[in-house]
């Protein structure tokens, strides 16, 4: 049987945990332990993302869980933050699965869709019957969006999409793709659209050879003169804001997320150096410098979880800025992925392995740092946000 994870709280947050929170958090704990562990390695080492776990994901209530109605769980932020904390302990693939399904398909439905369209998608969105995909990147347009080239024109009763779309996460497994677009007819102004998977024109091709992320499907999409009908516009959506407003929900769980894979990698490091002996038959974790590396993760560690916790209460009370998570998000990914170098430099060769969870963490993380907004990209956002100055 798989061994229980105990969370790391040097803090005692936990006093200050509703009992809901807890119960939210045991249950994605308890998943993670059971289901998603015991197959992870393999499906990282395979480059296969585990699709077995999507129903019962649903069943859990983790797609669009802070949602309300439609099927959503209608968590908490602070519990859904807690459900990805969990999720991403286990690996950030199947965080960054439930985030794209739940933060950047399933929510513009819900801000910007009609309630045709929210009734129509959200409920097996919500079960996991139907996966999305959220195509915002471009081959020539990563961190700047907004010079987007995919074009929607109106025609007839429809639109027409060209374009071509990158680095899409479960690009190849969606049957709904969330698509970004300058609409012709109304002076580029950029709009989202419903565009279901099998429409003539709609192409998704897997990207090969990456070395981080590898149980998370990674696409490219190629739209030509893809027809849709004017319903499959989101119609509360327009300008670049709404595509942003996605972002926050993303961002906002990759800050509780990171903290996740955290934990993993610390807790790793603190039980191999109890036991790994060297030098006069002690363990390392006797020596300062080994310790004074577990000290600075576990109160990186702890800064980051009380972070997240008052951005989600922030955000719980309505009173978040975007400001506020991008501070959350640049700060606990490079925790994290500093954390990771440290935990595999304490397991020495063994750190290398796959029998420990630290590499495939680390890899995991160089691709967090850069989507969802780089962290530069994050550093301008904050930098604009002190000086009322745009230094991108
Ligand atoms: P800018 O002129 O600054 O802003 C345009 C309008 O949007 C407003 N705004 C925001 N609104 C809500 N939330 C935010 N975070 C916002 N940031 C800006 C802004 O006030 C303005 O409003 P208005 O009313 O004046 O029109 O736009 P810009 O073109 O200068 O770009 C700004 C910048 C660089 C911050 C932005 O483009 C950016 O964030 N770039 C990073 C791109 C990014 O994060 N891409 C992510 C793609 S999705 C992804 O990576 C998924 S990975 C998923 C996974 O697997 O987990
Ligand atoms: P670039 O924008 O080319 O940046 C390269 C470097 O230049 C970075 O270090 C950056 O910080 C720096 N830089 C750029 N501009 C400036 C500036 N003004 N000042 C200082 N430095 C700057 N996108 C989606 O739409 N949907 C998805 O589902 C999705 N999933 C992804 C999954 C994975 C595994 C990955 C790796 C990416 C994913 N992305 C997705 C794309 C992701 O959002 C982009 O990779 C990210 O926004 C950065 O864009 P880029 O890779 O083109 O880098």
């Amino acid at each position: 049987m798989a061994l229980k994870f105990h969370g790391v709280d040097f803090l005692n947050l936990d006093s200050g945990f509703s009992e809901d929170e807890l119960l939210v958090r045991r249950t994605t704990r308890d998943f993670v332990d059971d289901n998603l562990i015991p197959l992870i390695e393999d499906c990282f080492r395979e480059g296969r993302f585990p699709r077995e776990l999507v129903p019962m994901m649903g069943e859990l209530g983790f797609f669009g869980a802070s949602l309300q109605g439609y099927g959503c769980a209608g968590m908490s932020n602070v519990e859904y933050g807690l459900v990805m904390q969990e999720l991403e302990r286990g690996d950030s693939g199947i965080r960054s699965f439930v985030s794209v399904q739940s933060a950047l398909v399933m929510y513009p439905i819900y801000a910007f869709g009609s309630e045709e369209q929210k009734n129509s998608w959200l409920p097996v969105l919500a079960s996991g019957e139907k996966l999305g995909c959220f195509g915002l990147t471009e081959p020539g347009f990563g961190s700047n969006p907004g010079g987007m080239t995919t074009v929607a024109r109106r025609s007839g009763d429809g639109y027409i999409l060209n374009g071509e779309k990158m680095w899409i996460t479960s690009g190849n497994i969606a049957d709904v793709a969330v698509i970004w677009a300058k609409v012709a007819d109304e002076e580029n102004r950029v709009r989202g659209f419903l565009v279901e998977t099998d429409r003539p024109g709609f192409k998704a091709h897997e990207v090969h050879g990456k070395w981080s992320l590898r149980a998370s499907v990674t696409s490219g999409l190629s739209l030509q003169d893809v027809r849709i009908p004017a319903a499959n516009l989101l119609p509360g959506s327009g300008g670049l804001k709404s595509p942003l407003m996605c972002l926050n929900q993303a961002r906002y769980g990759i800050g509780w997320g990171a903290i996740g894979a955290a934990m993993a990698c610390y807790d790793a490091a603190l039980q191999y150096a109890k036991v790994r002996k060297q030098f006069h038959g002690q363990p390392i974790a006797s020596h300062q410098l080994v310790q004074e590396k577990l000290v600075w993760m576990v109160s990186e560690i702890s800064k980051a979880q009380l972070l997240s916790l008052h951005v989600g209460r922030l955000k719980d009370a309505g009173t978040v800025g975007h400001e506020h998570i991008s501070m959350a998000k640049r700060n606990n990914v490079w925790m994290a992925l500093e954390t990771a170098r440290m935990a595999r430099d304490i397991l020495g060769a063994n750190g290398i392995t796959e029998d420990y969870p630290i590499m495939r963490h680390m890899m995991n993380l160089e691709s967090v740092k850069t989507y969802e907004g780089t962290h530069d990209i994050h550093a301008l956002i904050l930098g604009q946000s002190i000086t009322g100055i745009a230094a991108f």
